[in-house]
């Protein structure tokens, strides 16, 4: 766990990660889920049908920060732009329920910015929703402890509840509906940090998806007759993946991944119409993978709503697998992830650096 209740409750207003001149700053990372969060049993609520076990990643940090304004409209500002339309919407609902929370009618000023591709499939809106509920949370002087803020960054975008805490972190489905489910619903660190994996994160395009993880993910519940076979496996995947982070047993946490992650795209194939992420490059990956495999190189793939490919290995194997994605052609572009932090609050406010200036100064590729 990357904080205490007192440290985010403390935090506003002390010297050491007090408001800035752009109000309090939080940071937060990606998550890739090793047992895959696709689909709700409520919508408004995000509360999944199924629970879901992830890795938080170094890379890609999400920056945000939050100043309450004398105004009459939120006003926000994403990688330097002025959010308009159904970003600034989507902002603009999560304030209000925090302004709810809080009592409070105030506007705020947020000024955020990725360090990653958004919207890719690389978990923007994990550590985007993370780093604004971290930082509007201080800036409206919510009193909140780690598990209710797991759970206010849940109704940005349910992988975010993961992203509050640092490495292997279990997202509870919850019980029941309503305020039952609601408070039954959040994300806590299961341990296992010292299995110290690597995640070769393989970029094939680093552009926007066409369909939202949201919309594929309703349309896939909705229409998929392998839908509810694959949320009944899940459910022992999550149980199988437990243990195995438990018992700090590598190849048995890749198969599991793998196999969860080909489950849930398959239901998306499957959905009326077929929605497909995987691109050729993808399936080149995914070869690779079982090429390295059949070397004896313990690399498992797991892929989220989008094209690019991560794979999991040992910390050691990490160089190998990575020239063997790079030699596969210019089509592809790696980093090299490892377990990371939780969301925090800082004073510094560094604009994070862009993936292609990140690649530059420290990529594999
Ligand atoms: C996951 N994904 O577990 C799964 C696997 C994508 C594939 O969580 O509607 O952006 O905002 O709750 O969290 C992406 O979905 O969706 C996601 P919303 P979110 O990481």
């Amino acid at each position: 766990m990357t904080f205490s209740s007192a440290s985010i409750a403390g935090t506003v207003g002390d010297t050491a990660t007090g408001p800035t001149e752009e109000g309090p700053t939080a940071v937060a990372y990606p998550n890739i889920a090793l047992v895959k969060y696709w689909g709700k049993r409520d919508e408004e609520l995000f509360l999944p049908v199924t629970g879901s076990l992830s890795m938080t990643l170094d890379i890609f940090p999400t920056t945000t920060s939050v100043r309450v304004i004398d105004g009459r409209r939120d006003v926000v500002e994403f990688n330097g732009v002025a959010a308009t339309g159904a970003a600034l919407a989507r902002i603009e609902t999560f304030l209000d329920l925090v302004r709810a929370k809080a009592g409070r009618s105030d506007r705020a000023r947020v000024v955020t910015s990725n360090a990653g591709p958004t919207g890719a499939g690389l978990a923007s809106s994990a550590s985007g929703f993370a780093a604004l509920a971290t930082a509007a949370a201080a800036a409206y002087e919510l009193d909140l402890d780690p598990r209710a803020l797991s759970r206010l960054a849940r109704r940005g975008s349910g992988s975010a509840s993961r992203s509050i805490f640092g490495g292997f972190v279990v997202w509870h489905a919850g019980e029941g509906e309503g305020v039952a489910g609601d408070e039954s619903s959040y994300a806590e660190p299961i341990g296992g940090d010292e299995l110290d994996p690597a995640l070769v994160v393989a970029v094939v395009n680093q552009g926007a998806k066409a369909v939202s993880s949201r919309v594929a993910m309703r349309e896939t519940t909705a229409t998929s007759p392998f839908y509810r076979p694959w949320a009944e496996s899940s459910v022992l995947d999550l149980a199988e993946m437990r243990k195995a982070v438990a018992r700090r047993d590598l190849p048995a946490i890749g198969e599991i991944a793998e196999r969860n992650a080909l489950g849930m795209h398959a239901t998306m194939l499957t959905a009326r119409p077929g929605i497909r992420y995987l691109s050729p490059h993808s399936i080149a990956i995914l070869d690779a993978v079982l090429a390295l495999r059949a070397d004896g190189i313990m690399a498992y793939a797991t892929i989220d709503a989008g094209p690019n490919v991560k794979v999991l290995c040992t910390r050691g194997d990490a160089p190998r697998v990575n020239a063997t994605l790079v030699g596969l052609g210019d089509f592809v572009t790696t980093r090299t992830a490892h377990i990371g932090p939780g969301a925090s609050l800082t004073t510094s406010g560094a604009t994070p650096t862009t993936l292609g200036a990140q690649l530059a100064a420290g990529g594999d590729r």
